[in-house]
């Protein structure tokens, strides 16, 4: 095992990082910018380095000042948590060239699971099931059109370097779709520098299902369920749980089976998720995979009992996945993780400031991850996402209520935050039925006049 890493990332993920950490007897060097001196992460670390400024370019995005610090606290591997650096294969190749090893999948393979089109290409020869589209880059709005005719309207055209929703279109039908066709390209010209686009059967209300591997670097992949995340606001989640109720046993090992084939053969390693959308024929299509721990994960740990963020610091050390799990993956209970992030009710803006009040429920089967405390400032430079409320229940049913009074015995003072949409939510009469599809947070905002 190493005896010292480097958590290059802040906030809720750096100290769930530090946990596994002492978990292992891993020694924990925390990097911080100047706004994070009085940090939990900073403050339950072995050792801390301050790398710059506020800003994310000349701190946590800075490349070689978290290398620099990496050097000079001599540490033998680094975790990026989520977002930052963790799905840049520069950094990546970087670390390795450094000597330091990189908590995550090898960089070539992350930059495949980068561009979109070639992911899809990938996974489909590997066996995955993906949606009729385009079989790599489309050129012109001429040959978009070529496109839509063969595969049938609607379709929805994406960035290659897509993400965030940023550079997609549905398009309904073939005297739009020029129009439309160059949009997306001027706008994923605009926000990644690249304006490559590629097309897909467009799936009217689908939900968003993804599923969890591990891969050790023996070549052996398990997968451990699905998790339901549908519940998103400009794509950004809010809520999710697992297992999702239309996800049977049998869909769930086929596709669990697939997965583990296919990501051998693509020499995937360490923790990764595979994104699905559900059509309403209950069908899985694979759409992207993020090759990275996810800010969901809990989830998935609530209801395997596996602990991600440990497997992925001894996958990365070199153990065997039968080393790294106790025995055959396990599903029970229910699980359900609310995202608590400092922003305002009606404007869904950030709202930095301090923290007067925090007390976090607790009780049989409630966890709550997170770096917030009472006196603490949540500055304005970052992610709002300032606490995950997961709870567990033996099913769907007592996850639901168990949330309810979690949430209902959370204070946070000072700052807004998406508590009180959350009790909303967990009242809502559809989501208590399971009523949800990537649809679901917009008619919940209609229905309550948002
Ligand atoms: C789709 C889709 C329907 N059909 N692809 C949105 C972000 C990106 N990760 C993929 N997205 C979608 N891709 C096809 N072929 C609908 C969406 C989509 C969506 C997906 C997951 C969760 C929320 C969403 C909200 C709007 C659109």
């Amino acid at each position: 095992m190493f005896k010292k890493i480097l958590i290059a990332n802040r906030g809720e993920i750096a100290l769930r990082v530090i946990c596994a950490c002492k978990e292992l007897g891993v020694r924990t060097v925390a990097i911080y910018s100047e706004a994070d001196r009085h940090s939990l992460p900073v403050r339950f670390a072995d050792e801390a380095i301050c790398i710059g400024p506020p800003q994310l370019a000349l701190s946590y995005l800075n490349i070689p000042a978290v290398i620099s610090a990496a050097e000079i606290a001599n540490v033998e591997a680094v975790h990026p948590g989520y977002g930052l650096l963790a799905e840049n294969a520069n950094f990546a190749e970087v670390c390795e060239t450094s000597g330091i090893k990189f908590i995550g999948p090898r960089p070539e393979v992350t930059r495949l699971m980068g561009e979109k089109e070639k992911a899809r290409a990938a996974m489909k020869k590997a066996g995955v099931p993906i949606l009729p589209g385009s079989d790599g880059i489309i050129a012109s709005d001429g040959e978009a059109v070529e496109w839509a005719r063969q595969v049938g309207f609607p379709v929805i055209v994406k960035a290659s370097a897509g993400g965030g929703g940023r550079g997609m279109r549905v398009v309904r039908n073939e005297e739009e779709l020029p129009g439309l066709f160059r949009a997306a390209q001027a706008e994923a010209a605009g926000a990644f520098g690249n304006g490559d686009l590629y097309m897909e059967k467009y799936v009217e209300h689908p939900r968003h299902i993804e599923f969890q591997v591990l891969a050790d670097e023996h070549g052996n992949v398990v997968s451990l369920g699905e998790r339901e995340c549908s519940i998103q606001r400009r794509h950004q989640k809010l809520l999710e749980e697992s297992p999702s109720t239309q996800v049977t046993p049998e869909l769930r090992d086929q596709i669990g089976a697939v997965l583990c084939k296919s990501l051998a053969a693509i020499g995937y390693t360490n923790a990764g998720t595979i994104e699905f959308l559900m059509d309403q024929d209950r069908r899985l299509h694979f759409i992207e995979m993020n090759t990275r721990i996810q800010v969901e994960h809990p989830v998935t740990e609530m209801v395997t009992d596996v602990d991600l963020v440990k497997s992925q610091i001894m996958i990365a050390a070199g153990a065997n996945m039968r080393d790294v799990l106790l025995g055959p993956i396990v599903h029970r209970g229910h699980s359900i993780e609310c995202r608590i992030n400092a922003e305002h009710p009606e404007k869904f803006t950030p709202s930095a400031g301090k923290i007067t009040a925090f007390h976090p429920p607790g009780g049989t089967g409630v966890r709550v991850d997170t770096a917030a405390y009472t006196e603490g400032v949540i500055p304005p430079y970052y992610d709002s996402l300032i606490a995950k409320l997961i709870v567990r229940g033996k099913d769907r049913s007592e996850a639901v209520s168990r949330m309810s009074r979690a949430l209902e015995m959370f204070i946070v003072e000072g700052v807004y935050t998406t508590i009180p949409l959350h009790r909303k939510i967990l009242a809502d009469e559809d989501f208590r039925a399971g009523n949800i599809d990537t649809g679901f947070i917009e008619r919940f905002l209609k229905k309550n006049g948002g």
